[in-house]
């Protein structure tokens, strides 16, 4: 019998009173964008997504699926067919899903925000992102690591990278920098070598996401040039307390040009307005293994939560002139420009107020590269600028899979994009038309032709010099600023910086390299060298031979992390460690404090069901005591009952909870009962003035302004053997 066709079939399903097959429901053909001006979103949004319950699942191509949850088989327990597409197809695709990571700054997180210029730098730059007071730019940021694998944990001793793109009206904008403004070495052909040297050991894999262990400190004491960042490197600053505490830096020098075709040199700073904070190493450890993700965590929920975290852009402009009369040279990415020598004129802020759709369609694929400028931007002649030039396109080919990773929406210019590049793999947005070369006879469907008023520049620099494989004598002071930046330290940002050194010497097994970096210390200060070797127990090696004796700069409050914290406790989050029967009166109180200085808390208790307060009043828990330690607060107040107070006596986790944010000089809200947890975490019954004791809603107000100082410092001297 011949098949009814589509009409007779539909009148059947009706005759046999079924309702009629409904279409469908698939989610709408993505418009793909005509140009690149007008992007799709930020990558989350693809055919794939729909929020409709209703809808349709399908394969890739379209295909509505049946059965999701069974390969087709010969038999209920028979082989699985090869002609299961559907299955093939899903199993492919999967095992295709990772894409090479980041050689280096692999792990990392990223936000969207908006760049607003306040002052306008018009007369130094053509660039229209740097001219137009009140103009607001789109901007992607990502924050990372630099050493370990994007597996690894938040907390580990490193760099913070500070990668921001600016999608100005004139192309993208990436400056591309770190938390701290100097780098290891002065030319790029010695970045495989850091980077190796740094990351696990090549025969053992291990150890991953840090620096301490020896091939790193044998690389980094047979390279004098590394020793001033290798400070930065062992200070506080590479365990901040969040990426929203962190400075960020383009490091090199740049240029800016202006109308007239003049050069003026700049370096970049992002100065945050949370002010700058670190955690102290002991709490760093810790912190990895109760939350791995804290960094990412706590940037995510701040902007969930609508406290959008901001930075400044700073400038420092010079002249050559000023260039010349430096003690150091302006090219050299080992040196930074004091802020006293050179001040920081702030042009504008950025908000990072949007998280991500889509983690990898945007943080993972966003692809940044320090030569992307606009007109009226350019490069000096750094070498490691030179080198990064060309690196990260490079790597953008391998890491992304061709040449089309600006068809990618985060990597998509905002601005028209015309050009007769064509081809490639995955070319999304494509010329139409029959001219794709130029210049061309082809009127004005012709396409775009180059601008000479507008278009990009570089600075007509005189060059010349014989061809050589040379470094500058003016790069040569390796030891004068790692000085400066050592004694503009105060003493306990010293004695941390003293106790990393001493710890990761430590790790090193190879004693000769131990004593080749203590014999660097030498050259920069005599008692931090003397206080390392004590704390490695081996005697003071001589001083490493210098190629320039080391000069006393003036020292500046700007390299300190403790003269540039914040002034309140806004941004911070307390935790609240409660039992059954706790004070509902003051803890009120305490969490009305706390959002009204603008911070956030967190109740912690021995179930994570909550506990019903001496009022009668439920309240639920964020965390159950283990999983909530007190690493992962900024401050604490412990309040459990009576009864409460002997329980948590016998519990470790409670009890370290304790131990652990009096010796991390955290300050400590004191509950009228909770002595019998203090003596059993062994804190000294004379409570220090960083511990507040907490009996009214007068005491609440009291304890969250002395927050504001973020830790109690005089404490460390009693906590700490190294220090006595
Ligand atoms: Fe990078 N760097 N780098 N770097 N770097 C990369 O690019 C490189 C340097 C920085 O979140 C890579 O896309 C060379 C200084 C950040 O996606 C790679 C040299 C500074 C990020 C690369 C340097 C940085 C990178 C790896 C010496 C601070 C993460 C993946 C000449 C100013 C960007 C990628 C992101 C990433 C090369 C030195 C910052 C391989 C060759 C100095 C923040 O291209």
């Amino acid at each position: 019998m011949p098949k009814p066709d589509k009409a007779q079939r539909s009148d059947k399903s009706k005759q046999k009173g079924e309702t009629p097959k409904k279409a469908p429901k698939l989610p709408p053909q993505s418009d793909l964008p005509t140009s690149y001006a007008e992007p799709q979103g930020n990558g989350g949004e693809t055919h794939q997504t729909t929020s409709d319950p209703a809808a349709t699942m399908t394969s890739q191509q379209g295909i509505p699926i049946s059965d999701g949850q069974n390969s087709l088989r010969a038999g209920p327990r028979g082989p699985t067919l090869l002609e299961d597409f559907q299955l093939r197809e899903k199993i492919f695709h999967f095992d295709h899903e990772r894409i090479p990571e980041r050689v280096v700054h692999a792990r990392g997180t990223g936000a969207h925000g908006v760049f607003e210029l306040t002052d306008s730098l018009a007369d130094y730059t053509t660039a229209d992102v740097l001219s137009r007071v009140g103009q607001q730019t789109e901007t992607f940021v990502r924050f990372s690591t630099v050493a370990g694998r994007a597996g690894s944990f938040d907390l580990a001793r490193d760099v913070r990278g500070f990668a921001v793109k600016l999608y100005t009206a004139e192309g993208n904008w990436d400056l591309v920098g770190n938390n701290i403004p100097v780098f290891f070495i002065q030319d790029a052909i010695k970045f495989p070598d850091l980077v190796h040297a740094v990351k696990e050991e090549p025969d053992r894999g291990f150890p991953q996401a840090q620096s301490a262990h020896d091939n790193f400190w044998d690389f980094a004491s047979l390279m004098p040039e590394a020793w001033h960042m290798v400070m930065w490197q062992m200070s506080d600053r590479t365990i901040p307390r969040s990426y929203r505490t962190i400075e960020g830096f383009g490091v090199h020098t740049f240029r800016l040009i202006n109308a007239e075709g003049k050069s003026t040199f700049v370096k970049f700073h992002w100065k945050p307005r949370q002010g700058l904070q670190s955690v102290v190493w002991n709490e760093a450890v810790k912190i990895n293994g109760a939350d791995p993700d804290f960094h990412r965590r706590d940037l995510w929920e701040a902007i969930d939560s609508g406290d959008f975290p901001q930075w400044d852009l700073g400038v420092q402009l010079f002249d050559q002139a000023t260039a010349d009369g430096l003690p150091f040279d302006h090219l050299d990415a080992t040196k930074l420009i004091p802020e006293e020598d050179v001040p920081v004129r702030l042009i504008g802020t950025l908000t990072l107020n949007r998280n991500v759709d889509n983690f990898f369609a945007e943080t993972e694929q966003v692809a940044f590269c320090t030569a992307n400028v606009p007109p009226g931007i350019d490069f000096s002649d750094d070498p490691l600028l030179h080198g990064r030039n060309f690196s990260y396109l490079d790597t953008q080919l391998k890491r992304l899979g061709g040449p089309n990773f600006t068809h990618i929406p985060v990597n998509a210019p905002r601005c028209p994009v015309m050009h007769f590049q064509q081809d490639g793999h995955m070319a999304m947005v494509n010329p139409k038309g029959r001219a794709n070369y130029e210049p061309n006879s082809w009127g004005p469907e012709g396409g775009p032709r180059e601008n000479p008023e507008l278009g990009f520049k570089s600075f007509a620099a005189d060059v010349e010099g014989p061809k050589a494989r040379l470094r500058s004598e003016t790069f040569a002071d390796h030891y004068s600023q790692a000085r400066m930046f050592y004694l503009s330290q105060h003493p306990i940002e010293q004695k941390h910086l003293g106790d990393a050194l001493v710890f990761e010497l430590s790790k090193v097994t190879r004693v000769d390299i131990r004593a080749r970096a203590v014999s660097h210390l030498r050259n920069i200060d005599e008692d931090l060298a003397a206080t390392v070797a004590n704390g490695l127990g081996m005697a003071l090696p001589d001083p490493a031979k210098a190629a320039k004796p080391t000069l006393d700069l003036p020292t500046s409050d700007k390299l300190s992390i403790l003269a540039n914290g914040p002034d309140s406790f806004k941004g911070r989050k307390l935790g609240i460690l409660l039992t059954d029967g706790s004070d509902g009166v003051l803890f009120a109180a305490l969490t009305g404090a706390v959002e009204a200085a603008g911070a956030v808390w967190e109740v912690i208790a021995p179930k994570i069901g909550g506990v019903v307060l001496d009022n009668g009043d439920a309240v639920a828990a964020k965390q159950k005591i283990d999983g909530g330690p007190s690493v992962l607060y900024d401050a604490v107040a412990v309040l459990p009952s009576a009864e409460g107070a002997v329980l948590l006596a016998q519990d470790a986790p409670a009890k370290d909870f304790v131990s652990d944010a009096f010796a991390h000089c955290k300050f400590i809200g004191v509950g009228a009962d909770a002595e019998p947890l203090f003596a059993a975490a062994r804190i000294p019954p004379e409570l220090d003035e960083g511990c507040v004791a907490l009996g009214s809603g007068k005491d609440a107000k009291a304890f969250v302004a002395a927050c504001a100082a973020l830790r109690f410092w005089p404490r460390e001297v009693t906590v700490d053997l190294d220090a006595m």
